[in-house]
């Protein structure tokens, strides 16, 4: 049985329920968490303030920095077991989990590096004033995190927040939340002060909701729908509360007949099948110069029909589904697409060893999908990718375009002007060249445009979203 994590000590939900964990590579229960409540939100936040207010903010940044340094180097030390949590509770292949674990430690590396790095300016200004900026943390920052990689996501939001000077009140999804709980106890153990990592878990409607509208938050960074994330900001609106949204996309794979396609074709395979295609940043639409359609194809298809999926600890190319709704939710989309007469290329496999009772998704390439059907417009949050092809940079770029959302853009070339007007029309956070992803760099800022969010997160950039800008001028005597 797990509890909730506050001021440092374990503490079961006031409403006294709990909730099932399940394994998505099996269908059952293994575990059990807090059903939270508002009342736990609150407590939280008071230890979070109290923290805050007597010990946090009375650190010097090394001071901060060498703590969260400790704290990556515990993450590191406890690498298999946290590993071993996230493989069970999000159905993660191991490779996969163990990755999760080493961002996480990047993550908390570098954030613990930035903290004595986070400078104010002076400002040139009439004569007899000295005018500067100052830094200033928002105080308790909320952090709303979802199941598809929560460790990596607690690492870029709560690992900037914490070297910003802020303390955090985190609410992981229902779906996924044990390998945090771990987490936020070893920070307990290299000494982090109580309720500057605080955890309480829950439905999001409850105390997802109760944070957002907590008075005692000073920003939520949320990452989820698009859906949840507007009524995040129309609750935060409510008390002019700041937030940074990041809330997926349908990310485009340009690829043109100049390629080198022997490099292009593992990456853009992984860019969808990476975490059973739930991933915000997944490369969901293809788009291919119509002269190379045909064979590139081909090729895929082959590519496809050799994937394998099965339960997470068998590490195969690819994992189950988090959870039967989102297994319902591809296959929603999978019989809209035969209905709408969308050619399928290919599948992957579905291992026999695979039980029933698992959430399993076999990898599904589709042709000529219709720029405006749902297919190529919402995000499908599983396996599947929609190919279509163009005739010109021109047509690339206004289907590039054409959706709600703009995260990431890939541009496979290998003309250098053409790379760089790419990169300039797509609009999107990033851009990436002849990749996909750049290894997930922890260095590099992330967001979106559009239906994407705003606000960045990771890199250094994403320290300035957990500060707050003071001017301070002086007038000399
Ligand atoms: O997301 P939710 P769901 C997309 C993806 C997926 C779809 C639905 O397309 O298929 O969203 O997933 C908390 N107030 N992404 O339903 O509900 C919730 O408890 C406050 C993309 O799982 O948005 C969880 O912690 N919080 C995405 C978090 O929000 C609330 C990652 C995300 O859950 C809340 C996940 C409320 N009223 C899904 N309701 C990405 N950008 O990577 C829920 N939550």
């Amino acid at each position: 049985m797990q509890h909730h994590f506050i001021g440092n000590a374990a503490q079961p939900a006031s409403s006294r329920r709990t909730l099932p964990v399940i394994d998505p590579s099996d269908g059952q229960p293994f575990d059990e968490i807090q059903r939270g409540t508002a009342d736990d939100i609150d407590q939280a936040v008071r230890a979070a303030r109290q923290c805050q207010e007597a010990v946090w903010s009375k650190l010097s940044a090394p001071e901060r920095g060498r703590l969260m340094m400790r704290l990556a180097e515990m993450i590191a030390d406890h690498a298999d077991e946290l590993a071993a949590i996230e493989q069970r509770d999000c159905g993660k292949p191991t490779k996969q989990a163990r990755a999760d674990v080493a961002a996480l430690v990047r993550y908390f590396e570098f954030y613990a590096g930035a903290c004595d790095k986070l400078h104010g300016h002076t400002i040139p200004y009439l004569e007899g004033y000295s005018v500067l900026t100052w830094r200033e943390p928002h105080g308790v920052t909320g952090h709303i995190i979802p199941w598809n990689y929560p460790m990596q996501i607690f690492g870029r939001s709560v690992g900037g927040a914490l070297a910003a000077g802020n303390v955090c009140v985190v609410k992981p999804s229902e779906d996924a939340c044990l390998s945090l709980l771990r987490v936020a106890q070893l920070a307990a153990e290299c000494d982090f002060p109580a309720g500057a990592i605080n955890i309480v878990t829950g439905y999001g409607h409850e105390v997802g909701d109760a944070l957002a509208r907590h008075p005692g938050i000073d920003h939520i960074s949320f990452t989820g729908s698009p859906r949840v994330g507007t009524l995040i900001q129309q609750v935060a609106a409510e008390r002019h509360c700041p937030v940074t949204l990041e809330l997926g996309g349908k990310s485009p794979q340009i690829v043109f007949a100049d390629a080198d396609l022997d490099a292009a074709l593992p990456t853009v395979i992984n860019a969808i099948v990476q975490n059973a295609g739930q991933t915000c940043s997944a490369g969901s639409r293809l788009l291919v110069e119509q002269t190379i359609y045909e064979p590139l194809l081909e090729r895929l298809g082959q590519a496809f029909e050799n994937l394998r999926v099965g339960p997470a600890a068998m590490d195969l190319d690819v994992g189950p589904l988090i959870r039967a709704s989102q297994q319902q939710r591809v296959w929603d989309f999978l019989s809209d697409a035969q209905h709408a007469g969308i050619p399928m290329v290919a599948q992957g496999e579905v291992v026999e060893d695979a039980p029933d009772t698992g959430f399993y998704q076999a990898p599904t390439l589709l042709r000529d999908v219709p720029a405006e059907h749902r297919l190529a417009q919402e995000e499908v949050f599983g396996p599947v990718l929609a190919a279509m092809s163009f005739r010109n940079e021109d047509h690339a770029v206004a289907l590039a375009n054409a959706t709600q959302f703009g995260l990431v853009a890939g541009i496979w070339t290998r003309d250098g002007g053409r790379q760089l007007r790419m990169a300039r029309r797509v609009r999107s956070g990033q851009v990436f060249i002849n990749n996909y992803g750049a290894g997930g760099g922890v260095e590099l800022p992330f967001g979106g445009v559009k239906s994407s969010g705003y606000g960045r997160e990771k890199g250094f950039e994403a320290l300035y979203g957990f500060t707050t800008l003071k001017t301070v001028a002086i007038r000399h005597g």
